[in-house]
């Protein structure tokens, strides 16, 4: 009765998926209809995405979704940030590159020649994260001749509808979105000699961004709008993280766990920039004043590791389950380090920066994975404190949304090191996000962000994890 449903794509940087949402008065439902795998790979120039499979695998996931549920009425994509493909003469050329690609070091030093770095906080309130787009830019020689930049879920929006736009929340981790106005910052885009003709038009989530191309349409089954939503995955995370009030933390932990608060207004304070908190674009003109953790990329890249030794998989929950329950005594490292960042090796690269302050890694993989998971949970719980001084608010619970909130020595271990309650769900935080604003879009979910959040606190039961 009155259930409206819409499709929602969700590629993260370990997987990817497209789900049906559907919605009523009182209900809120995802169904997984398919999930693909995602991660660097290397050519010859260094890190990409395989887009093509990723894009491939977007096409079969809403064919089977319009077969399972003819009553879909849109579609919406989200993404991680920062990353882009170029168009020249209306094809995407080459493969997009991946963050972890370690040619933007070069850009970083361009960029930071012609504008200092607390010159840039101030226009653009971004942390510094090396792989920010305006560094990518700055490091790529393809932006010279492009006729457009659009980051993934734009350049996904683009092949499926044809329309060239930048989605604002997205857009916003690019470092060239004025962080006052929320339009492209032209000014500097041309002092660091991007081409400011690349950067096409804005759009903010619930805006149309149009009907499928014919063959687009015609492959999938049924001619369908593409709405925006909180394109950057983060954005639509955070935008159905149940928040009962403004002292509530949030992490929205995958590859990344991203720590913060949601606020009105930026903060672009020295102490800000100095902790480097970095003032993202939330749905509805919201601030995601936030720090990037390094999250369970160290986890998975780990596992990944142990079962190339072993020619064989590994169970995750009885690993999980065997790191043990007890606040002992582990040797911590510093999640952030930037010697982590690239994929490979990661156990062997762990233990050396453990090395490196003192500490002998454990032999044994659970005791490993208890060391990386208390490491990350100490930088949350770090994170949350920082954004309680720098926002002078007192927290009072933390909200851990995404795939990290299955991870229940994760959570215990978030609760013990910050003081804090930790409730632990949706994990599937994003889609619901997405699936939530597109609905807004089309009159079938209320108009006020936090009635959509106290949709998604009746329709998901939430583990709470008390400090022990
Ligand atoms: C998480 C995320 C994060 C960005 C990173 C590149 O998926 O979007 O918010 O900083 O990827």
């Amino acid at each position: 009765e009155g259930v409206r449903a819409v499709a929602a794509v969700d590629l993260g940087a370990t997987s990817g998926r497209v789900v049906i949402g559907r919605i009523g008065p009182d209900a809120l439902e995802l169904e997984l209809v398919s999930r693909f795998p995602n991660g660097p790979v290397e050519r010859e120039d260094g890190l990409h995405w395989d887009f093509g499979a990723l894009h491939e695998s977007i096409l079969d996931g809403l064919a089977e979704a319009v077969r399972r549920e003819p009553a879909i009425e849109s579609i919406g994509i989200d993404s991680w940030a920062v990353d882009y493909g170029l168009l020249r003469d209306g094809e995407l050329i080459g493969e997009p590159f991946h963050y972890r690609d370690g040619r933007t070091a070069r850009g970083v030093a361009e960029v930071h020649e012609v504008i200092p770095f607390a010159e840039l906080y101030q226009r653009n309130g971004l942390q510094f994260l090396p792989f920010n787009t305006l560094y990518q830019f700055a490091a790529d020689p393809g932006t010279a001749d492009a006729d457009a930049a659009l980051l993934i879920p734009d350049l996904v929006a683009w092949l499926l509808t044809g329309r060239r736009v930048a989605e604002r929340t997205n857009a916003s981790t690019t470092g060239l979105l004025d962080v006052r106005t929320s339009e492209w910052d032209l000014e500097l885009a041309e002092r660091l000699g991007i081409p400011t003709g690349i950067l096409p038009e804005l759009v903010s989530p619930g805006e149309r961004i149009g009907m499928l191309r014919p063959e687009v349409a015609a492959r999938i089954g049924r001619d369908l709008p593409m709405i925006a939503v909180g394109s950057h995955d983060t954005a639509s995370a955070v935008a159905a993280a149940p928040l009962a009030s403004p002292d509530a933390a949030y992490i929205s932990c995958g590859t990344w766990g991203l720590v913060g608060l949601e606020l009105d207004a930026p903060v672009l304070t020295d102490a800000a920039r100095e902790a480097n908190f970095t003032n993202e674009l939330g749905v509805d003109g919201r601030i995601r004043f936030l720090h990037n953790v390094t999250g369970l990329w160290l986890l998975s890249e780990t596992v990944r590791a142990w079962e190339a030794e072993d020619g064989a998989s590994i169970n995750l929950p009885a690993l999980l389950d065997a790191t043990g329950g007890s606040t002992q005594d582990v040797p911590l490292f510093d999640a952030n380090d930037p010697a982590l960042s690239a994929p490979g090796d990661m156990p062997a690269r762990i233990a050396s920066v453990l090395a490196a302050s003192g500490h002998a890694a454990p032999e044994d993989r659970a005791g490993f994975a208890r060391v990386i998971l208390e490491s990350i949970a100490s930088a949350f719980a770090d994170a949350v404190q920082t954004a309680s001084d720098l926002s002078g608010r007192e927290i009072d619970r933390i909200h851990l949304v995404g795939g990290g909130s299955l991870n229940r020595p994760l959570c215990q271990a978030t609760a013990d090191r910050s003081g804090l309650p930790v409730f632990a769900g949706p994990v599937e935080a994003t889609a619901l996000g997405n699936v939530l604003v597109q609905a807004r879009a089309l009159g079938a979910a209320p108009v006020a962000l936090e009635e959509l959040r106290s949709l998604v606190a009746r329709s998901h039961d939430l583990e709470r994890y008390l400090p022990r």
